[in-house]
């Protein structure tokens, strides 16, 4: 039977989120945090627990079919694989930085200057796109101490909140790239392979779609219905019931996340009541 072999990081910060993505598409995983390979017994699948820095190369040579990491990650080791979808989580940024004595404002102040990162390749691109020499000084770890011990006059870096930089008195002065867990997939499936990347994705989707959507339900008198209908930006019509009280209706639909407050405030003055909004499990439109 074909199995597609599937890349998770083994433990850090896309571990939990990449199992909860898993879980909710329906594929079962069992238990052992100890195994490095785990078959899943209700899909084709068999689970590759890596380092993240290694799931690119392993899914550009076909060792894995599937993988989720950071883009950041995906794109300083250059690994040739498709993006097959952006999974909404452990969104970040890669950015320069500077201690806040340091008078840069951005990367062109810093010509000649040195930069601590543990992303040489995505920074000697980025510089060269700009037209300025780095001297680029590679460290695996706590890159943001550099500046504070003279290591590198800047630092090119993960940045999350930025707790982490004002902790260490350094100041952001230029995103270079953000960055999101993707599914990365291998450019050269089988037939077969592809044919279960496809049902997976078909549930991905439906599990994606459903996190950029709200189900709203409210309660509008009949003076103002039809003012309120012209209000709902639902995927397609309205459902609206009447209730008991003949002078009052239902209604349900189900509204973008992204204008959802300016949907619920504009329903609220046109007369709308009691709005209950609930997320969506999944959507399959
Ligand atoms: O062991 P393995 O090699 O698998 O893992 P790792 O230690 O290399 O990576 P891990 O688990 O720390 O991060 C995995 C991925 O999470 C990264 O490649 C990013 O795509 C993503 N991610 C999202 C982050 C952060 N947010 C983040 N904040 N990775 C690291 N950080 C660091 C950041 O460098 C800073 O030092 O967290 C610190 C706190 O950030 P602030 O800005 O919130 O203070
Ligand atoms: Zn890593």
């Amino acid at each position: 039977m074909t199995l597609i072999r599937f890349a998770v990081q083994k433990s850090g910060r896309l571990r939990d989120n990449s199992l909860d993505i898993i879980k909710r598409l329906g594929v079962k995983i069992p238990h052992n945090k100890e195994m490095l390979r785990l078959e899943s017994s209700n899909f084709p699948i068999e689970f590759l627990f890596l380092r993240d820095d290694d799931i690119p190369g392993y899914v550009e040579q076909g060792v894995a079919d599937v993988g989720i990491v950071g883009e950041n990650v995906l794109k300083e080791t250059g690994a040739k694989v498709k993006i097959a979808r952006r999974l909404d989580f452990s969104h970040c940024r890669l950015s320069i930085a500077v201690a806040h004595a340091n008078p840069a404002k951005s990367l062109k102040d810093l010509e000649g200057k040195s930069i601590a990162t543990s992303y040489p390749n995505i920074l000697k691109k980025y510089a060269k796109k700009q037209d300025v020499n780095l001297d680029i000084r590679f460290i695996s770890g706590s890159v943001e101490v550099a500046p504070g011990i003279k290591l590198a006059d800047g630092i090119f870096d993960i940045v999350s909140t930025g707790s982490t930089l004002i902790q260490n008195g350094l100041r952001e002065i230029e995103v270079v790239m953000q960055s999101q867990a993707v599914l990365a997939a291998s450019p050269n499936l089988s037939p077969e392979k592809q044919q279960i990347l496809d049902n997976l994705l078909f549930r991905l989707d439906a599990i994606l779609k459903a996190g950029d959507y709200k189900y709203i339900v409210m309660n509008v008198p009949k003076s103002v219905l039809p003012d309120v209908q012209k209000l709902l930006p639902g995927l397609k019509h309205p459902t609206i019931t009447q209730l008991y009280d003949p002078d009052w209706y239902s209604i349900s639909t189900v509204v973008k996340e992204a204008e959802f407050w300016t949907s619920i405030e504009k329903l609220k003055i046109a007369g709308a009541q009691d709005i209950l909004v609930m997320p969506i499990e999944k959507l399959v439109i």
